[in-house]
């Protein structure tokens, strides 16, 4: 029988000793064949410690993954409709998206987030608003999702009071809250407190949810931000893990037992294109918790067991020829269930334009559908086990993830680490690299910087009239302030205030306030005035960008072009790259700032949460040429021109103004009118935005290509 080495001689020939290690972004050098020799553990049996091979011991054979897509928009009777449509439709469970104004505490009203109401998700003022959302949905039965971490008081304070007005005791809730503020510190971005208040709510709501809610998930640890804003598997693998370990110190430090409340944590990870590594990350992240509960002394083996919740990946889909999307998500979700997800969100196709429209919703739920009901594949529990390649990943990213996980424990935890900032730098250096592989083509995306279409056919897409959901909002409000008891709430929000200075238990007291009507903000503030409200800087990472392009002629094009700008004005350009609205999704903003300081800009990066008037003035100040604003989460219609408005007020119309992030086509007209000068979506090669800046600034550049020309 032939063995090792005549394989190798017989590969290396064909391929003529060509090396075919692929070395990953997480520094694995990947062979091209695995073997029985390759395999060091046995990973046991799917039900038993430690749970590499699944947490229940029938898996999808018994119970297929819950079909749980996240969603909401515009006001609570528009999601509450769609959530009861997509149910008819054969989903399974429910997952709510809040817009960005709730998540950061502020009521509709607030002049804060004019541009933010009803645009990422839904708005939720009052318990009015909740009862509304899950009209008809009965909370005994349905186990319901919310994705929360700022507001997350007043908002479980509203699902507990809502239940209570449908006739559900508390105790019969089921489903998860979000709750993972560490995560928000490093990558989100919608924390309202410092760190030590807001890990102080975290161990409130395990005290409560521990007494009150034996069916509801304490917390969602989430790893799924951190892979979007760039980091490697390994990376996000790492920091959630031991972001669980810091969150079950706190709530042992604050006087529970392990055991009363780690059974209710759980997890969630994003599913991106590399389809193996994938797969083996769930399996790694089951031996690690499993690994990391024993040595923090849980007893119970149910506390030890990682279940998870996942999202197929946001940013490896694309804006271009967007169909392919269809196909990426499907890939990811196989790769989601063949890791073994307790959960699943499958995106839709338009993720890089808008949220869902009825349309794109069916397809993304239907991924699912199909792969449960007619591949057959549910059928055999973690079928890949024993699979060489992949039991010895797993062992791999287990090994990998755990050397980080130590450093982070021996630095004294997790939210030591965040606050010393290396997590989010280290993400932030991945996703400078990631970009640099894509803009020159080594890491293939098709239909962007491979095979792309010379003219794309226009996709409907959902739009929310923001101005029509705020006067919705603001009315109801008006209308519960006049209906309330009004001492009784005041009473209610004062104990808030006194709990927040003391011992009491946060969540219990927003539970009365719910009661007397008091709203998101007012509970929010009651907080606020006690905790303050946390606000950083970002620090863009220098060098990754300009070395990971050294040589490229392009570039050094635009090097160029930047040198002959700064000759000409005696100093460097200068953009400032603003983040207005209350989207803090910042890993567009990061690679912007990174990669234009890289080629010589002198960068001005904005605060997260800017008012258009507050960024008009900080591109005064600073005496900029050029504003780049940066919009994910769909304010861009409402704040891009009121920015722009202040500057003319100003006297200072020459002040250039692009826009990057996720914008529908259908809008740059709009933009473009209101005078942005350059419109930059998902895909967009960073080079050719220097280049086109350059442009602006009066440089002329010579157009994309022509580099290729002149080395022929
Ligand atoms: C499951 N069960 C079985 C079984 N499989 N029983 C017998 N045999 C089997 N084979 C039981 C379970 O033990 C459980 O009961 C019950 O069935 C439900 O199954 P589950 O596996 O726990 O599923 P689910 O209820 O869906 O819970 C999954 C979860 C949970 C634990 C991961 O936390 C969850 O639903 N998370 C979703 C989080 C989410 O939607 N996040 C969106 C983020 S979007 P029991 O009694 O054991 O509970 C986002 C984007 C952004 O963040 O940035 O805005
Ligand atoms: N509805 C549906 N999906 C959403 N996402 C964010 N907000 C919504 C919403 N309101 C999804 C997108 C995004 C990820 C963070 O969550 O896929 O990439």
């Amino acid at each position: 029988m032939a063995d090792i080495n005549d394989w190798k001689a017989a590969a290396d020939k064909e391929v003529k000793g060509k090396d075919l290690t692929w070395h990953t972004p997480e520094g694995i050098a990947v062979k091209p064949l695995y073997t029985a020799e390759d395999v060091k553990t046995d990973p046991g049996l799917p039900g038993f410690a430690p749970f590499t091979r699944g947490v229940k011991a029938s898996m999808y054979a018994g119970r297929p993954w819950t079909i749980r897509q996240y969603a909401g928009f515009s006001t609570a009777e528009e999601s509450n409709a769609f959530y009861r449509r997509n149910l008819a439709a054969g989903q399974k469970g429910l997952s709510v998206a809040f817009d960005l104004a709730t998540h950061r505490g502020y009521d509709s009203d607030h002049p804060r987030v004019v541009g933010d109401v009803g645009m990422a998700g839904v708005a939720i003022d009052s318990v009015e608003d909740m009862k509304i959302l899950f009209d008809g949905i009965p909370l005994d039965q349905m186990s319901v999702s919310m994705t929360m971490n700022g507001a997350v008081i007043p908002i479980l304070a509203f699902f507990i009071v809502a239940g209570e007005e449908q006739g559900v005791p508390t105790e019969q809730l089921s489903g998860t809250i979000q709750n993972d503020i560490l995560k928000e510190f490093m990558v989100r971005n919608t924390y309202i407190y410092p760190p030590e208040p807001s890990m102080r709510i975290i161990s409130d709501i395990f005290a409560y949810t521990a007494d009150h809610m034996p069916k509801f998930n304490s917390i969602s640890i989430s790893g799924y931000h951190m892979q979007e804003a760039g980091a490697t598997q390994v990376q996000e693998l790492a920091f959630t893990i031991a972001d669980g370990m810091e969150y079950v110190k706190y709530g042992v430090a604050s006087g529970l037992d392990i055991d009363r409340f780690a059974g209710r944590l759980s997890f969630f990870f994003a599913i991106g294109m590399n389809f193996f590594m994938e797969i083996a990350k769930l399996r790694a992240a089951r031996t690690l918790w499993y690994r990391a509960m024993t040595q923090l002394g849980a007893k119970s083996e149910r506390s030890k067991m990682l279940r998870t919740h996942c999202q197929t990946s946001g940013v490896s889909l694309q804006e271009q020829d967007p169909y392919n999307n269809v196909m990426r998500t499907t890939i990811e979700a196989m790769a989601a269930m063949l890791g073994g997800t307790q959960s699943l969100h499958t995106n839709a196709l338009d993720e890089a334009i808008a949220l869902p429209t009825d349309f794109s919703a069916r397809i993304a739920r239907n991924t699912q559908i199909v792969i449960q009901e007619e591949t057959g594949m549910c059928n055999v529990v973690d079928p890949l086990g024993g699979s060489y390649y992949i039991e010895a990943l797993t062992q791999e990213l287990v090994d990998k993830a755990w050397e980080i996980i130590e450093r982070v424990e021996s630095e004294g935890g997790m939210a030591k680490a965040v606050a010393a900032g290396w997590p989010k730098a280290m993400i932030e250096e991945a996703a400078a690299g990631r970009q640099a592989r894509v803009d020159k083509g080594d890491d293939v995306i098709v239909g962007v910087n491979r095979y792309r279409r010379d003219q794309e056919d226009a996709i409907e897409t959902l739009e929310v009239d923001n101005h029509k959901v705020r006067e919705a909002q603001i009315a109801r409000i008006r209308r519960a302030r006049d209906s309330r008891d009004e001492a009784a709430c005041q009473a209610a929000l004062k104990a808030i205030t006194e709990g927040a200075k003391g011992k009491g238990n946060l969540l219990a007291l927003a539970v009365e306030a719910a009661r007397h009507r008091a709203t998101l903000g007012e509970i929010s503030d009651a907080m606020e005035a006690v905790f303050g409200r946390h606000g950083t800087f970002p620090t863009p990472v220098k060098g990754v960008y300009g070395s990971a392009y050294a040589g490229d002629t392009r570039y050094q094009q635009v090097l160029d072009g930047v040198d002959a700008v700064t000759r000409r004005l005696g100093r460097k350009p200068k953009m400032f790259v603003a983040k207005m609205g209350q989207d803090g999704h910042d890993r567009g903003a990061n690679v912007i700032a990174s990669a234009f300081t890289d080629m010589g800009f002198e960068v001005v990066s904005g605060p997260l949460f800017q008012t258009p008037e507050e960024a008009c003035q900080m591109a005064l100040e600073n005496n900029v040429d050029a504003v780049g604003a940066s919009s994910l989460a769909a304010g861009h219609k409402t704040l891009i021109p009121e920015l722009i408005g202040h500057l003319r007020n100003a006297g200072r119309a020459d002040i250039k103004v692009v826009a990057g992030g996720v914008i529908p086509p259908q809008d740059y007209d709009f933009l473009k009118k209101a005078g942005v000068q350059g419109i930059y979506g998902p895909g967009s090669n960073v080079v050719e935005c220097a280049a086109d800046m350059l442009r602006l600034l009066g440089h002329n550049m010579p157009p994309a290509g022509s580099e290729l020309e002149a080395a022929e």
